[in-house]
């Protein structure tokens, strides 16, 4: 059995089956890419587009639509709706090319199901206007991160020796994917921006066009990251200072260009004041007034600056639980609430740390009403097994967009989701062939958060995967995955325990004596942060009620999240009733053996799934486990040996 195509990226393909006939109707860019579709499906699977005549399938642009248009709102605003109905004939309607182009494959999604019964109009419209994927990668090959800075799939898609790719054959299909999804804004290069990258803005902006041409017919809209510093490093001037005329002027100037070049360019991503990057308070300025900034020089173009909240100071001293990097972000950024522009977009990770397979919902996220924000996801796994480990993570991200905060979730919060993509030129596009679920299941959240994590499970098996038979075991496999990882890896909610600098794989003291402000405290008599009010280090005030009560109790706070708020002994009962020290190794021989399941549910698809993908996924599965084993024993027998508790049943533990 052979990939569906030679990328083998997840893009249903559309089969109108036997001598199905599909008539669209409008005109645009979008309309464009969708009759596209159709006669590049009606060749390969039969079925005939039509111009008149009856159809069984009709696709239709309402009006003028503003095809392919973007408006200033965030994405297309109400042209991104659709509506389906069938009364004979299914039809799609929209009032702009992109719902046209979402309309369709919603179509493609529900297969012969959009054919079976009549059923009234049904509107389909995104949660989130914004929903956006960040690349991290560089124009070139850093001698450390290789060219894509926590990426686990290969180089670049985009770069090659410094500048944008001749070939963008696999930019297209990954536009197409995105396009599919409902993903509308894509980041073109790392937050990171070192002295290469930052030319994409100046003299590689023919370059980056190229990009936006390849992703406009799919409508997603692309972003530069910035560095803050850049009227110094590209424009020579004495300083970046955000309230300085001069400093104003330039970004004014570099904007108009980047619009002159690319209308619809999206906007800027900044990373700044945050792990050596520069910012605003170099020159004792606050993050409003960098924000504004740039959001000024973008306003008459309707375009966007995503300011990431992620500002800590990595060179504090860890002795010092007073600069509790849980707090950096709130610390920061709640004061301002009111101070950003409207087209500012505080671009706020999910937790207070960092992208951990298990974190406390950002408190930022309910404490700048009057502010637009988007939550951050890592689709690229840095800290959740790096495309080695099959880590499920939608029922994460589910789980975060469903969070209750002030009467109202997460989801209704937020005006976008962003998360780092993970693709790059390997093969399977994402190193681990099933981390393509990532991908498309957090298109598909960041379209409706409300959608059940195991259902776009399952559609994206059943899109991607051609044997029926294949198909429960693949869920089995993969639906529980990500408590699994957890299970196995740093427990509680107490975080990190990676090795330092990469990231993968487990050094339980790792981090605990550098200043990079991620500590698990483990001690003779016990382990944790102790954030509370009440003798720690406040954190839990920055939540709203009922959260800054339950998390400030152990008795109330849930078990996995104890070690992430609360100092607590070894003996500590859960309220699962088991120790703190039984509850660890518990779950760490409990992880393993669920990764030796998932290695035996896979051998039994040999021969269902495409030879390529068993080969791949069965080497990453012995990896896994190899993994997942160093695991459990250096966690197990870190805490046997501070704790002295032997395992209750008797279990080898050195
Ligand atoms: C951390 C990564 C680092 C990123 C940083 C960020 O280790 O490579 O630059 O996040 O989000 O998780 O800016």
């Amino acid at each position: 059995m052979t990939p569906p195509h030679p990328a083998w990226l997840p893009v249903p393909a559309f089969r109108p089956v036997g001598s199905r006939r599909v008539r669209v109707t409008g005109t645009g860019l979008l309309v464009t890419t969708v009759r596209d579709e159709v006669a590049a499906a009606v060749a390969a699977h039969g079925g005939a587009l039509v111009d008149d005549g009856p159809a069984d399938l009709e696709l239709v642009l309402v009006g003028d639509g503003g095809s392919g248009e973007f408006d200033a709102s965030g994405g297309f605003g109400g042209s991104e709706e659709f509506t389906v109905a069938r009364a004979g004939t299914t039809s799609v309607r929209a009032g702009g090319g992109a719902g046209l182009l979402y309309g369709f494959h919603h179509v493609v999604r529900l297969g012969e199901a959009a054919f079976a019964a009549d059923f009234a109009p049904r509107r389909h419209a995104p949660r989130q206007p914004i929903r956006m994927l960040d690349h991290w990668d560089n124009t070139e090959v850093h001698p450390f991160m290789g060219q894509v800075e926590r990426g686990y799939a290969g180089n670049s898609i985009f770069y090659a020796d410094g500048r944008v790719r001749e070939d963008l054959d696999r930019v297209a299909e990954y536009a197409r994917l995105l396009g599919s999804i409902g993903v509308n804004r894509v980041g073109l290069n790392n937050v990171n921006v070192h002295r290469a990258e930052a030319r994409l803005l100046t003299d590689l902006l023919p370059d980056v066009v190229r990009l936006a041409d390849v992703f406009r017919p799919h409508g997603v809209r692309v972003h530069l990251s910035v560095g803050f510093s850049s009227p110094v490093t590209l424009g020579g001037l004495p300083t970046a200072d955000p309230l300085d005329p001069a400093v104003r002027e330039w970004w004014d100037r570099a904007t108009a260009a980047v619009y002159a070049a690319i209308p619809d360019f999206g906007g800027y991503v900044v990373k700044a004041d945050s792990e050596g990057r520069p910012g605003p308070f170099a020159y004792g300025r606050d993050h409003a007034d960098g924000a504004n900034l740039l959001a000024r020089a973008l306003a008459p173009f309707g375009g966007t600056v995503f300011w990431r909240a992620f500002v800590y100071d990595h060179r504090q001293d860890w002795r010092d639980r007073a600069t509790d990097r849980a707090r950096a972000a709130h610390d920061h950024f709640a004061p301002l609430d009111g101070a950003f522009d409207p087209n500012v977009v505080l671009q706020v990770k999910y937790g207070p740390m960092d992208f951990q397979a298990r974190e406390p919902v950002s408190p930022v996220i309910a404490a700048l009403p009057r502010t637009r924000l988007a939550v951050e996801f890592q689709v690229t796994q840095e800290y959740t097994g790096q495309q080695k480990h099959v880590c499920h993570l939608v029922p994460q991200w589910s789980e975060i967009l469903r969070f209750p905060l002030d009467g109202r979730t997460v989801g209704d919060l937020v005006d976008g989701v962003v998360a780092v993509s993970n693709v790059g030129l390997d093969r399977f596009w994402t190193g681990h062939p099933l981390a393509q679920a990532n991908l498309f299941g957090f298109g598909r959240l960041a379209w409706d958060d409300r959608l059940a994590p195991d259902a776009v499970l399952d559609e994206w098996i059943g899109l991607t995967f051609e044997d029926p038979a294949a198909r429960g075991p693949l869920r089995e496999l993969m639906d529980d995955s990500w408590p699994t990882y957890e299970r196995y890896t740093a427990p509680l909610g107490v975080g990190f325990m990676v090795t330092p600098g990469h990231h993968y794989g487990p050094s339980v003291d790792g981090y605990e004596y550098s200043p990079w402000g991620t500590y698990h405290f483990a001690d003779r008599d016990g382990v944790g942060v102790d954030r509370t009010r009440a003798t720690g280090t406040g954190f839990t005030g920055q939540y709203p009620a009922p959260w800054r009560d339950v998390y400030e109790s152990p008795e109330t706070c849930p078990d996995e999240l104890l070690l992430f708020f609360h100092h607590v002994p070894y003996g500590h009962v859960l309220h699962s009733g088991k120790t703190v020290v039984q509850h660890v190794y518990d779950t760490h021989f409990e992880g393993v053996e669920e990764v030796v399941r998932m290695a035996r549910v896979w051998a039994g698809l040999e021969g269902r799934v495409p030879d390529g993908v068993f080969g791949r996924v069965a080497e990453l599965l012995a990896e896994q486990l190899r993994c997942a084993t160093e695991w459990r024993d250096q966690v197990n027998t870190y805490f046997f040996r501070k704790s002295g508790v032997p395992d209750a049943h008797g279990r080898t533990i050195h």
